[in-house]
């Protein structure tokens, strides 16, 4: 068939996945993604909440607590951003052994226009005590993960919190926030992977000790359950081509007529802008550049890239690879971790070319 995917995909992940969906690669083709389109993860239940009666609560070790109405939020100074978002945990279905978790495969990423007021002027007016070295932002989602009973909750530093990109975000490609992407107010930490930026945002809590929740346990990466591991931050390049040609639709491999075909893609990293994209029709034993698209003007947007390809009769193996302004690349054989985290794998896309 095809699919060199395990099938040992257990009710439990499907059951996830159908919660929980990814960017259909074909949304690559937009620069904003339809809302609809754009990756979900919700580990809970969707909270009810209402926008009319809803306030986001800054307190803890600070000197002025404040207590902010949607309406507060949207009287101050609005930022609009271009933004890609992606999940920690994109790829982690094709790791052997699977870690299991929602199994994701490529997709779990999206590119939308975020609308909220910065954080950083809100800190600032609640004064931060001296001792202050976090900030905790708590859901409203509840539930329990690792045998833990939890509020979803994450933290920054006070520096990464105070960041001038970061924002309490309101709305999304212009429409009020709905909810399954945090309504009415989130967190949105750009160049970070998708946990950072908490949805239904209760509660900003400065505290004085690092936060040790289980959601800032479970972003590490780690090789097994006791080893400390390193936390996830930034998001790590990635290259995502839109499968050309047709799909089986079962197995999703591609056909084409042989010929000149036009491949064109997207490329992200939360490190800094992508500096270059390389595209090989052999499964990586050779390797050409792509073209890119124009520099974003939001630094954490996606860039666009494309690549004139010379379908040639016969199995092909497309494969795209981004590199970054830092230097960054993607591994052409992935490295494992425990929760399967930062993984950034090279995308490889099997077609047949035929005699049109
Ligand atoms: N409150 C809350 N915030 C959350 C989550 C969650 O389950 N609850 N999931 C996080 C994760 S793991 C990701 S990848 C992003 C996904 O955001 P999106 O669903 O808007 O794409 O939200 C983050 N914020
Ligand atoms: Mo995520």
């Amino acid at each position: 068939m095809g699919t060199d995917l395990d099938s040992g995909i257990t009710l439990e992940e499907l059951q996830l996945a159908a919660r929980n969906h990814g960017m259909p690669l074909e949304g690559l083709r937009y620069d904003v993604t339809p809302v609809g389109m754009h990756y979900l993860l919700i580990h809970f239940d969707i909270p009810e909440t209402d926008a009319a009666t809803w306030t986001v609560e800054v307190a803890g070790k600070v000197r002025t607590p404040l207590s902010l109405s949607v309406g507060d939020l949207e009287e101050r100074p609005a930022v609009t951003a271009r933004i890609t978002m992606e999940c920690a945990g994109n790829g982690r279905a094709r790791l052997t052994p699977r870690p299991i978790s929602q199994p994701w495969l490529q997709e779990a990423v999206g590119t939308a226009e975020w609308t909220g007021t910065p954080l950083a002027p809100i800190l600032e007016e609640a004064s931060l005590d001296r001792d202050a070295v976090e900030l905790v932002f708590t859901g409203a989602d509840h539930g329990i993960q690792g045998d833990i009973e939890q509020d979803y909750e994450r933290s920054l530093s006070v520096a990464d919190a105070m960041r001038g990109e970061v924002l309490l975000a309101y709305a999304v490609n212009g429409r009020p926030l709905p909810p399954q992407h945090g309504a009415p107010v989130r967190l949105l930490v750009p160049g970070w992977y998708g946990m950072t930026s908490v949805k239904w945002l209760r509660r900003v809590t400065a505290v004085a000790e690092p936060f040790t929740g289980y959601q800032q346990w479970a972003y590490g990466v780690r090789q097994s359950e006791d080893d400390p591991g390193t936390p996830v931050t930034r998001i790590e390049p990635r290259a995502l081509m839109v499968p050309p040609g047709f799909p089986d639709f079962m197995a999703r491999t591609r056909t084409i007529d042989a010929g000149p075909v036009e491949l064109i893609g997207r490329a992200w990293s939360g490190f800094g802008g992508i500096e270059r994209v390389d595209v090989s029709d052999d499964g990586g034993a050779s390797w050409s550049q792509a073209s890119l698209g124009a520099v974003p003007e939001s630094a954490f947007a996606w860039r666009s890239w494309s690549f004139a390809w010379d379908a040639r009769e016969g199995d092909r193996q497309l494969v795209c690879r981004a590199t970054d302004t830092t230097g960054r690349t993607q591994p052409i054989d992935q490295p494992w971790n425990f929760h399967g985290l930062a993984n950034n794998l090279v995308q490889r896309v099997p077609v047949v070319v035929r005699r049109p």
